[in-house]
């Protein structure tokens, strides 16, 4: 019998939502999910891992569906307050969501590792399944821009993503090794599929991949690894991949998300607005689902999950 263990790989937003839709339809034993923490970094003395947050509130149902990011009917006091302390207040932290990042940097200052610490927070807030981070050592996404490298929230929220990439690195590559939870996962007996989540392959797959020894087992994997495709009628919905894509000099399609995974792609799931692109990859050789990936509430993710999942060869119930 074929393994029916799933491994996700997930970044933030739109990754957290597919996250949930495959923990809706599989049980907690049935899957890991393990998310880029190359957005990580201090703030004000604590410590944000806003994908892991992204991926933890959408398991829980805490996250704010609209803003995208954060906790839903979140207030603002603290913020206000540091604020009027002249304390940095480009980066918005709710009231709530101060609570996750206290908890966070307190144990992590005890000395738990992120692992340790995500699952008892995780587990905290009533979450069955397994959200890992890629690794316990610190690996960061920068920005080359005009302006020299900028690290990744500064780029992203302090710079809104205006301005022009040239490049992006991993500070902290080579050296991060994967969290024991990952290694375990992807040496698994009874792994049945690897679901690229549908995130920004350059800014929140990609510091996955550059995670010691990523690459290479998933090279040598012996099963299907299915990626849902980030872009929507030919854009990104939410966040900088299309501008991302032209200043990098590739075209803002299906084709550049293949081209990008290269070898480690089996199947594309591409949104039907993009139907069109579907040709020109199966003439690649990959295997491609067209159909509607815009996750706008739970019953289409966990509709977009099983379409995952029947991709992947991994049975639903
Ligand atoms: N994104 C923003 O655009 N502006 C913010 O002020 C902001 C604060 C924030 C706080 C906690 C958290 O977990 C995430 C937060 N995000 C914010 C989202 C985050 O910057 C990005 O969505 C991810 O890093 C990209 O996946």
């Amino acid at each position: 019998m074929s393994g029916k263990h799933v491994l996700a790989l997930s970044g933030g937003v739109g990754g957290a939502k597919l996250a949930a839709g495959l923990a809706a339809v599989l049980a907690p034993e049935d899957l890991t999910v393990v998310v880029n923490t190359g957005d990580d970094f201090e703030h004000l003395g604590l410590t944000i891992c806003p994908d892991i947050d992204s991926v933890t509130y959408a398991l829980a149902g805490l996250n704010d569906t609209v803003r995208g990011w954060g906790v839903k009917d979140e207030t603002w006091q603290a913020m206000a307050m540091l604020r009027g302390l002249g304390e940095a207040d480009w980066f918005n932290l709710g009231d709530r969501d101060m609570g996750m990042h206290i908890a966070r940097s307190w144990r992590l200052r005890e000395g738990e590792t992120l692992s340790q610490v995500t699952a008892r927070l995780t587990r905290n807030l009533g979450i069955a399944h397994a959200i890992i981070p890629m690794s316990d050592a610190p690996l960061r996404t920068q920005v080359e821009t005009a302006e020299g490298w900028l690290d990744f929230q500064r780029y992203f929220v302090a710079e809104q993503c205006r301005p022009v990439a040239t490049g992006v690195r991993f500070e902290g590559s080579p050296g991060a090794a994967m969290s024991p939870a990952f290694a375990e996962a992807l040496a698994r007996e009874d792994l049945g599929a690897i679901v690229l989540c549908p995130s920004n392959p350059y800014l929140s797959v990609d510091p996955i991949l550059a995670v010691d020894g990523v690459r290479e087992a998933l090279s040598a994997r012996k099963v299907p690894l299915v990626a849902v495709s980030p872009l929507v009628g030919g854009t990104s919905l939410k966040g900088p991949l299309a501008k991302l894509l032209g200043e990098l000099g590739r075209p803002v399609s299906n084709a550049s998300i293949a081209d990008h995974y290269g070898d480690l792609l089996d199947h594309l799931v591409i949104d039907e607005a993009d139907a069109a692109d579907a040709g020109d990859l199966q003439a690649r050789g990959l295997c491609v689902t067209v159909t509607g990936t815009v996750m706008c509430d739970a019953e289409v993710r966990e509709r977009l999950a099983r379409v995952a999942l029947t991709a992947a060869r991994i049975e639903t119930g």
